[in-house]
């Protein structure tokens, strides 16, 4: 027993690096025993702080908080109670704890592995049990390895038929990415037989840690990853949005008929809009800098409304005129400067940007817009129709689709 104890420390040794802690998330029903099974493992690693609250019958855990246990953070969380009426406002709750995760600077709140817990007593679960941890899950860590942890595991002759059981419930329901099952007794058990009371005692435990070793490493890259691609198309997103009003504004500033307005109004609205994109991915200043001024400085700005230009002119059998051309080409324009600005941000937050290529980088994506814009007979449609909240958004699926 010792000896395996020091085989494992020195397994947890091995790999935790300083300051990445792999943080595991302990779900199920209430009472199931997410507490008392985050507290024998905090002992066994001899925590000093506080312990999890367990519950005496009463109400058990009522928010979120996590605990030191020694390689691990592991978060205690409000069990599913019968009524479906709390469930949403546990979901929630589980969902804010991701929401704030996913935003820290550091990764100490990250879920890397899900410990699901089902009451090895209860000896059933049903589709909607899972389909409800799926739930919890699916925004922030979908991906997540999870461990089905059967709490209570006192009775060894029925714990293969359940595990099988268990095994076939939640393939069939889908959604989990199961990567464990382990039958545990957190706390010694007391048992009536033949009116006598016997002990069973803890078991499981130390599987479970050293399994939770073995998984970390991979876990901790599969949370890192889905962070940075939360919080890219998080970004984009936002950018998105952000060109698509701009787009909008700048059709309408651009349908004045006064031809001084597109000149000295839309150049500070689309230099607004880059930087807003360069703010939304959180570039240095020098850096948002240099995508403006790449942009104007090397006559981008003058190929681009020359190609604006001639792409709505050349779509076949449109006959636009005047001021409605000047909006649409401010549109296209503005649409792409948006594009071209979103594509930079996120060269320059990976690191892949060569700056000596940035002109055509931009030249490229302008090119590729255009091509795509000629090619969409909607488009055709929607100049015809002047409508150009519709003409926006058509823009702003032109430039999402360069994206995917
Ligand atoms: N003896 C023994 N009792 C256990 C074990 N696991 C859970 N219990 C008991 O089951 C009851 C519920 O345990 P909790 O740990 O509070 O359950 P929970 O899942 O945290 O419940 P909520 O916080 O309400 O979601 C308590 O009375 C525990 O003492 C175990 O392994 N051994
Ligand atoms: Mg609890």
């Amino acid at each position: 027993m010792i000896e395996r104890k020091e085989q494992e420390l020195l397994a947890v040794e091995e790999v935790v690096q300083p300051g990445k802690k792999g943080t595991i998330l302990v779900l199920g029903d209430s009472g199931v025993g997410k507490s008392t099974l985050i507290n024998a493992i905090a002992r066994k690693f001899d925590a000093t702080e506080e312990l999890a609250k367990v519950s005496l019958g009463g109400r058990g855990t009522e928010k979120l908080k996590s605990y030191d246990c020694g390689p691990f953070r592991i978060i205690d969380s409000i069990g599913f109670e019968k009524e479906k009426a709390q469930h949403l406002k546990v979901i929630k709750a589980i969902e804010h704890w991701g929401h704030k995760a996913i935003r820290k600077e550091t990764d100490d709140d990250l879920v890397s592995l899900i410990w699901y817990c089902i009451d090895a007593t209860g000896a059933r679960i049903l589709p909607e049990d899972v389909k409800l941890i799926s739930k919890a899950t699916k925004k922030y860590w979908k991906k997540a390895p999870v461990f089905i942890v059967l709490t209570k595991s006192y009775s060894e002759q029925d714990l293969p038929e359940f595990m099988d059981y268990i095994d076939n419930a939640i393939a069939l329901q889908g959604g989990l990415n199961k990567r464990g099952i382990f039958p545990v007794i957190a706390e010694d058990f007391p048992v009536v037989i033949n009116g006598r009371t016997e002990k069973v005692e803890s078991t499981g435990l130390e599987e479970l840690v050293a399994a939770t070793v073995r998984i970390m490493p991979d876990a901790l890259q599969i949370a890192g990853d889905g962070k940075k691609k939360f919080l890219l198309l998080e970004r984009r997103a936002l950018s998105f949005s952000v060109t698509g009003a701009a787009t909008v504004s700048s059709m309408a500033l651009a349908a004045i008929p006064v031809p001084i307005a597109d000149h000295y109004m839309l150049a500070p609205l689309q230099t607004g809009l880059q930087l807003w994109i360069t703010k939304i991915y959180d570039l240095k200043k020098e850096n948002s800098e240099k995508i403006v001024s790449a942009m104007a400085g090397a006559g981008i700005a003058t190929a681009a409304a020359k190609t604006a230009f001639s792409t709505a002119k050349a779509i076949p059998g449109v006959n636009v005129l005047g001021s409605a051309l000047n909006a649409i080409v401010a549109g296209v324009f503005t649409a792409m400067i948006g594009g071209a600005t979103i594509l930079m941000a996120e060269k320059y937050g990976s690191g892949e940007i060569d700056e000596e290529k940035l002109a055509a980088d931009v030249q490229e994506f302008f090119e590729q817009f255009s091509a795509q814009l000629l090619n969409s007979p909607e488009f055709k449609e929607l100049i015809g129709s002047l409508d150009f909240r519709a003409i926006a958004g058509k823009l702003m699926k032109l430039v999402t689709s360069l994206f995917s």
